[in-house]
């Protein structure tokens, strides 16, 4: 059985309470991370025990960490790299220790995920995330972060922290000789170096795919499709090694048969974002309800997948609309994703109901 989780960013940075997710049915977990962590520092024991006694106060279990970030050295491949892995181990270690097993993490450089628009209006009077494939080759990746900056509602958006992004335009220089097959060996030399405390500590990590799930600014991007995941659970073949399954990142591509993809990845998903995306065109789309028939994914088909391979990590609906006049972090509202916790539930429900009691009637 999956574990229904909703992220939460921690006391003074997110809009959402405890107690408000404590009261969405059947969530029993939250994903949560130290917001105002630095990637390449390690975590303090004593924030993390806080953490978690902050967690279980308001009766709710912390189920994973999303994310403890990556330094751009770790990805570049840099010689001061093995002192920011020393230190990623030492974090993993502290983790271990307070029994907590599953960490999200990427490995997109300089950013995060991209959208080119905050607040997009939908028919319905909501709004939601959206990317235009136009609108990034119009604009300098530095503008980009202006413009994304403005329009969070005085949230800071997750990847986006303004201190990295002061630096984008060294960043980009550093990442000038860093192509697709350095990114693997880069990712290949980070995993191995972590397995050993991840096996000792029962860790399980989970790689974010890259969102949306192509080369943007010209960056090397990896974790995309089938094919490169395939090749990323061989070249360190450990179960610690695996994967958040998100569908509205692998989704933004409409080649990738997204059941299909969650098949191929049994026993190596160790977390699973869900959400729905609109297609306007294949260089356009917005964010939707986590209803099937309000985007263009098949939710029951996904969740189906899930189930079938027997998922039984933590899963959580990933960005919601904006809706009944709330105002939080964009993508991260409670309203909306309380929803699609509600669906991605039935949606379960149903699927299993009607898998074990075949024999029954
Ligand atoms: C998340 C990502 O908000 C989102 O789109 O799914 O920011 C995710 O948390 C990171 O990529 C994981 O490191
Ligand atoms: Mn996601």
């Amino acid at each position: 059985m999956m574990k229904m989780t909703m992220r939460w960013f921690g006391t003074g940075f997110d809009s959402v309470k405890l107690w408000q997710i404590r009261q969405v049915p059947g969530v029993k977990g939250v994903i949560t991370t130290l917001y105002d962590s630095v990637p390449g520092e390690t975590w303090e024991v004593g924030k993390i025990k806080a953490l978690k006694e902050e967690v279980a106060a308001s009766g709710l279990t912390i189920e994973g960490i999303e994310s403890v970030n990556i330094h751009d050295a770790i990805k570049i491949g840099s010689p001061d790299r093995d002192r920011y892995i020393e230190n990623y181990i030492e974090t993993l270690k502290r983790l271990g220790e307070q029994d907590i097993h599953m960490v999200c993490y990427n490995f997109m450089p300089v950013f995060d995920w991209t959208r080119t628009e905050l607040a997009r209006k939908r028919a319905d009077g909501s709004t939601v995330l959206a990317y235009t494939q136009a609108a990034i080759d119009a604009v300098d990746p530095a503008e980009m972060f202006a413009s994304i900056d403005k329009d969070s509602n005085g949230f800071c958006l997750p990847g986006w922290e303004p201190e990295r992004m002061a630096t984008v335009k060294e960043l980009f220089e550093k990442y000038q000789d860093v192509d697709e097959e350095k990114l693997f060996a880069n990712l290949k030399y980070f995993l191995e170096a972590i397995m050993p405390v991840c096996n000792k500590y029962d860790i399980n990590m989970a790689i974010h795919p890259d969102d949306p799930a192509w080369s943007v600014f010209g960056l090397p991007r990896i974790i995309t499709n089938k094919e490169n995941l395939a090749r990323m659970m061989k070249m360190v073949d450990d179960p610690h090694n695996g994967v958040t399954f998100c569908s509205g990142s692998y989704g933004t591509n409409p080649d990738n048969d997204l059941p299909d993809m969650i098949r191929s990845l049994k026993g190596r998903i160790h977390f699973a974002h869900v959400r729905n995306l609109k297609f306007n065109s294949r260089d356009d789309f917005e964010e939707a309800a986590h209803l099937s028939a309000d985007g263009d994914f098949d939710m029951y088909e996904i969740v189906k997948a899930l189930y079938d391979i027997g998922f039984d990590g933590p899963i959580r609906p990933d960005h919601g609309r904006m809706i009944w006049g709330e105002v939080a972090m964009p993508g991260y509202g409670l309203y909306d994703r309380a929803l699609g916790a509600t669906y991605i539930n039935g949606l379960w429900e149903a699927i299993e109901k009607s898998s074990t009691r075949k024999d029954e009637r």
